[in-house]
């Protein structure tokens, strides 16, 4: 494959699908069947079996690393015995790893050398605010992508993410032009844009008309497909990775309610 974006958008088109199903395998919500497993089986065998569940809607899975490191070292191998099972069983479907990563420069050499070879995932979230020179380890790996935080999903967002600098931009705005270009040398990078606001995907789209956003908050944080999909995606009708988490792999009939959001998207497109 010449790009690792490719790979996504090749199962996108494959399967016609823009979903991305979050692993939030939160122990606490897991149902009593699995924790009886114990040790790593608990979460794995659940995140087994919502994969298989609705692997054939989906285009990308997004395990959240931080219900995995609240397990300890169980947790820990849990995460790895799934993306495992991923790329063996579903070696065509993208995967994110959710972490948030950034350090200083040598430092990010751990993340990437832990997140892309040992763990061996497609893609990672990144967080910008230590700049572009802190983060060219992630940058510069060509073979995966960084998914870079530009304005995210939660309340308090705006705070800094809105902040109008001196030449009177708002940051996010400033900094989606930097990962749109001089950031994205090698190709490699996808920006999170929160799917709360439709303002932010509109906005989001006139400044990076061909970047893919990954979209959160989709279901259980309240945002709309509706508004995201008619202004968010790209001249291919691509560019957009929609995920739930939740709202999928926590309600009755995950496989029924990632058919649906599946359907619900392409609705839209
Ligand atoms: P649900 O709200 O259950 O669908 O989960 C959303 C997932 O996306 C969680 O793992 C969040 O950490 C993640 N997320 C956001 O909710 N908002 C953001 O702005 C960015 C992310 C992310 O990077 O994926």
């Amino acid at each position: 494959m010449d790009n690792i974006i490719e790979k996504y958008n090749q199962r996108a088109r494959k399967i016609n699908s823009l979903l991305c199903v979050g692993l939030d395998a939160d122990y606490e919500k897991l149902p009593e069947k699995y924790k009886k497993l114990g040790g790593s089986e608990a979460q794995f065998q659940f995140n087994k079996d919502i994969i298989d569940a609705t692997a054939e809607y989906v285009s990308a899975f997004k395990p959240n690393v931080a219900f995995y490191e609240a397990r300890g070292l169980e947790g820990m191998e849990a995460l790895k015995k799934t993306v495992d099972y991923l790329k063996e069983k579903y070696p065509d479907i993208f995967t994110i790893l959710d972490a948030k990563r950034a350090d200083i420069g040598n430092t990010n050499n751990g993340y990437v050398t832990s997140i892309f070879d040992y763990f061996g995932f497609d893609a990672v979230t990144v967080n910008p605010y230590l700049g572009k020179e802190a983060i060219i380890p992630f940058l510069e790996r060509k073979d995966r992508c960084s998914i870079i935080l530009a304005k995210t999903s939660n309340t308090g967002a705006g705070e800094l993410q809105d902040l109008v600098l001196e030449n009177k931009e708002i940051l996010w705005e400033n900094l989606l032009k930097k990962i749109n270009t001089q950031w994205n040398k090698n190709n490699n990078l996808m920006a999170v844009i929160g799917g709360t606001s439709k303002d932010n995907v509109i906005t989001a789209r006139m400044i990076a008309p061909e970047l893919t956003f990954l979209v959160p908050g989709i279901g259980a944080q309240g945002g709309e497909v509706k508004n995201i999909l008619e202004k968010g995606k790209n001249s291919k009708g691509l560019g957009l990775i929609i995920n739930s988490s939740r709202g999928i792999i926590f309600s009755q009939n995950p496989k029924e309610e990632a058919r649906k959001l599946r359907d619900e998207i392409n609705k839209y497109r």
